[in-house]
Parts: C-alpha cells; structure tokens; sequence
C-alpha cells in the first residue's frame, strides 16, 4: 500500500478546521465519524484527531484536525493545553506529516496573522513542507456574521481582491472557501460552495503533499522542536509581565509527565517566562 498524504490543520478558534476536516473526508452530520463543529468562541476541538483515510484522484489522504489557537490577548490554561497538545502530536506523530494546512477566516488581524505564519512556517518546519492557506467564510455570511453582498463568484473575487495581502507569504497555494455545513437549509445554501470548495481544497493536497514530511519524533529533534515551539509561543503569547499564567501545578504535571517536558521547561512554559 502506498503511503497516504498526512496532513496537518491548524489555525485560530472557530476557523472552520473542523467543518473542512467533515467535508473533505465526505462526512455529513449524522454520520458517527462527523466531528462537532462550536456554535460559539467557545473551543470545541481540545484534543487533535486523526480521521481514518480517504481517498482522492486514487491518493490516500490522512487528515489530523488540532484544537484552535486562541489570540494571544486571552493566554490561560486551554490556550497552553493546544500548544502542548500540538507539541505532543508532533512528538507522537510515527510518520510525520507532508503538508500543513492553515485555516483562516477572510478578516485576520494582521499581527495574528503573521504570529501564526512565523510559528508554523518558521517553527514547525515550514520551510522543509508546504504549508496551503485556506480562507473560510467567503459565502453570503462573513466572519463577523454580517450579511456581504451576494457575488456570482465569491471565490475568485475574494481572491483576486486580497491576494495581494499575502504577498509576504511563501504560502504553496491560497484557496478561498465556505465550509457550512448543517441541515436541510444549510445545504440548500451553501452545498454547491462547499462542493468546489472541497474540490479545491483535494485537488490541491494532491498536487502540493507530495514531498517529503517533517517528523520531530526523533528524541533530540523533539526537544529542540518543543523548546522552539514554546519560546516562540511565548513570544507571540506573553504580552506584559503582569498578564502571566499563574503556575498550575496540574498542567507541569501533565506536562511532565505524558508529553516529556522537564520540570523546568514546563514550570517556564506556564510561568510564561
Ligand atoms: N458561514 C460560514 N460558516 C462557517 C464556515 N466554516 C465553518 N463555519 C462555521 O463556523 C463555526 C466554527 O466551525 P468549526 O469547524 O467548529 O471551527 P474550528 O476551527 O474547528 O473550531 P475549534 O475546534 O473550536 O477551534 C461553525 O458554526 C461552522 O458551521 C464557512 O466557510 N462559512
Ligand atoms: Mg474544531
């Protein structure tokens, strides 16, 4: 059997991720393997998962969707627990990945942007796989749920329209989409977005997740990756000195102990120092 391509997702809270993750691997709700998508800021994804493969053009896709970023304004324990969560995935990961995928809504806030361009990218080995932008939410309702006038082909005037804002971006590809999924109306809506969107977003896993993959589980690249990752998610997170975490004693515990930080490592890591 040939080996599939293994995809990473990430990207900040209610981007979408886990709607792109159903739709891609042709999941509908009902179906015991579709994951649940939030219906508010709230996280709903807290935990990576690994969904079983598919297939696409006669290439095996494995996706593994990751719990949202949350902007560097609210650091606190979940926003620790994703990253630790990542590191630990990426510790874990036997096989690697081939491709990062970063999904984004249309409406970023550039310095968020560029922070979560330089982690992954500069961070998690950018620079040795592809990383694909995918912007969600270009449909009737935009990010803020504001109505946007309604254009024969969002997608291609959303793209020709910004894509010069990510010019600074050594992106492999940008594809403008609309994950919505639902019931009944949802489809009537938005099913022939989703459609192409998905189309879209296959063609060019195919095309791009071909290359080589970036593994961490190698002892001494894990170690380096995880204090890499940290300091610059300190970097991005740690705003003033008085808006620190609180050391919490469970999180260096669990830190500690399943996802193989020192004790001093993880004491920095929630101390934000
Ligand atoms: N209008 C619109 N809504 C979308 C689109 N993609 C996702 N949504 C909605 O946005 C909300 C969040 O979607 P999720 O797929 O849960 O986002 P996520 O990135 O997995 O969120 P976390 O796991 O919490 O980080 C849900 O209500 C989705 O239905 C889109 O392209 N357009
Ligand atoms: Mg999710």
């Amino acid at each position: 059997m040939a080996e599939p391509i293994r995809v990473l997702v990430f990207g900040t809270v209610g981007a979408g991720k886990t709607s792109m993750c159903n739709t891609l691997a042709g999941l509908e709700p009902g179906d015991p393997r579709y994951m649940e998508t939030s219906n508010s800021a709230q996280s709903v994804t807290l935990e990576a998962y690994h969904y079983k493969e598919f297939h696409w053009k006669g290439k095996g896709i494995v996706l593994t969707d990751t719990a949202g970023l949350v902007p560097g304004q609210s650091i606190g324990r979940t926003y620790k627990f994703a990253i630790a969560n990542i590191i630990k995935l990426l510790r874990d990961s036997q096989d690697g990945y081939n491709l990062l995928i970063y999904v984004s809504p249309p409406k970023i806030e550039k310095k968020l942007a560029e922070d979560s361009y330089n982690l992954f990218y500069k961070v998690l080995g950018g620079e040795r796989v592809k990383i694909i932008l995918v912007v969600t939410h270009i449909d009737l309702i935009d990010a803020t749920g504001t109505n946007i006038e309604y254009t024969e082909k969002p997608f291609v005037e959303w793209l020709n329209a910004n894509r010069k804002n990510y010019s600074n971006y050594k992106y492999a590809d940008i594809i403008a989409t609309c994950f919505k999924c639902g019931g009944f109306i949802m489809k009537e809506l938005f099913g022939e977005l989703r459609t192409e969107s998905r189309k879209a977003v296959l063609d060019a896993i195919v095309k791009h997740g071909q290359g080589g993959s970036i593994k961490l589980k190698e002892p001494t690249i894990f170690e380096q990756g995880a204090v890499k990752i940290m300091n610059t998610f300190l970097d991005l997170t740690v705003i003033a000195k008085d808006k620190q975490v609180t050391y919490d004693e469970d999180l260096a515990k669990e830190l500690e102990e399943k996802w193989g930080f020192t004790r001093d490592e993880a004491v920095k890591f929630i101390n934000g120092i």
